[in-house]
């Protein structure tokens, strides 16, 4: 089965999305999601111009040896564009294979270990009361688990909580530069423990609670949060720390007992592999788009069920439901599946260009049969939503000074 054409499809049918469509001999196509929020360009131009023409006549089937060829075969390993670009091409060629196999890709990984995949749903607010009050209404649609952000008071806007006006996911289109952020650890600080201790109150002890620090504190502020946080027993506390110092989270690890989930933005295995090996988290992040598709996650997967480490990815709209779908697979395949993120399944303009073969129920999502990674995407209708260029915001102190995200 020979890989006859491969299309780079950029649209934005409510955000961008960098969607690969690899056209085999046999007429069988395959989807795979490449996007990288706010530099999309890069990873279809990397796609087109150096990856697409070294696929034409490979067997598709063969999709170790291209993931293989594209990782090793390539001096430039790793890094954000190249990984998102194998991890499009990886996608598409278990869609292929599923296809070609009559089977769900969940088939091909060794089959269901679960008969559906737990969610936590995203709960924010302008204050912790209207906080809970979106908490709520997930807890009221049988949401197991649920993850509290809320604005910061005396900070003029919090990344993840804007208000009614915007989400964080949104397209800057209006703003054709990033925005600018405010942060102060010390307001954050102020407020948090409320917001933990009323949803408690509120809610009681028999659903999970999680939280996002994207990445703000230093290693013992960090442990001082998850001490702070221990009363409350969340699931995990994600992305306390920026850890390109793998190191930082023994810091962490050593001053509180509160579960640690880390790797969205990670590439490889080679960036948790301390994480792991140390048992310094409790929760591995990483997406299937950016880590190199089903092949690299599988592998991660099975290296960190050796550390107890459960797998959460990534569920950001900014990932297209290509990139959901992979995931739907891959958690109802991986024995040390923990939780997966769910923010929604699309938008109404996302759902008239990608279809897909998943149920939510009762905060639970099952994956149907269809072969493949059971997705489809209308080239026709993404035609009417073009790229808009956009960014995420950054970050500042409220002195000036640039922050981490
Ligand atoms: O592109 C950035 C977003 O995907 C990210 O900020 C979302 O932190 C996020 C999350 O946990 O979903
Ligand atoms: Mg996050």
């Amino acid at each position: 089965m020979k890989i006859k054409e491969v299309r780079v499809i950029v649209s934005s049918p409510g955000r961008n999305f960098v969607t690969v469509k690899i056209i085999t001999d046999t007429g069988i196509y395959g989807l795979g999601d490449g996007t990288v929020n706010g530099r999309e360009m890069a990873v279809a131009a990397y796609l087109e111009e150096h990856v697409a023409p070294c696929l034409i006549g490979r067997n598709a089937h063969d999709i170790e040896d291209i993931w293989q060829y594209l990782y090793k075969g390539v001096y430039w390993r790793k890094g954000p564009i190249t990984m998102a670009a194998i991890g499009a091409v990886d996608m598409a060629l278990w869609d292929i294979k599923g296809k070609a196999a009559g089977l769900p890709v969940y088939q091909l990984l060794g089959g269901k270990s679960r008969k559906a995949f737990t969610l936590y749903g995203h709960a924010t607010g302008n204050t912790v009361e209207d906080t809970l009050e979106n908490m709520a209404f997930l807890v009221n649609q049988g949401f197991k688990a649920v993850r509290l952000q809320s604005a910061i008071p005396g900070l003029d806007g919090t990344y993840g909580v804007l208000g009614d006006k915007k989400n964080y996911f949104e397209l800057q289109s209006d703003r054709p530069l990033p925005p600018e952020l405010p942060w102060s650890t010390l307001k954050y600080f102020n407020m948090i423990e409320e917001l933990f201790a009323k949803a408690r109150e509120r809610f009681g002890n028999n659903i999970h609670l999680c939280h996002d620090v994207h990445s703000r504190l230093t290693p013992i502020e960090a442990g001082r949060l998850g001490k702070l946080l221990e009363p409350y027993n969340l699931l995990f506390l994600e992305d306390a720390v920026a850890a390109e110092n793998q190191e930082s989270y023994r810091i962490v690890r050593d001053h509180t007992t509160t579960p640690q989930a880390l790797g969205e933005i990670y590439n490889t295995i080679w960036d948790c592999k301390d994480l792991i090996q140390n048992q310094w988290i409790d929760y591995i992040r990483m997406a299937a788009t950016h880590a190199g598709g089903i092949t690299a996650m599988r592998r991660i997967a099975d290296f960190a069920s050796m550390y107890h480490v459960r797998t959460a990815p990534h569920g950001a709209p900014d990932l297209s439901p290509i990139c959901h779908a992979a995931h739907g697979h891959l958690n109802m395949w991986a024995p040390n599946f923990g939780v997966q993120e769910f923010v929604g399944f699309g938008t109404k303009q996302s759902n008239e260009v990608f279809k897909y073969d998943l149920k939510l129920q009762d905060g639970m999502v099952s994956v149907g049969d269809s072969p493949g990674l059971g997705v489809d995407f209308d080239e026709q209708a993404a035609k009417k939503y073009p790229y808009k260029r956009s960014y995420l915001p950054v970050s500042r102190l409220e002195d000036g000074t640039l922050w981490s995200w």
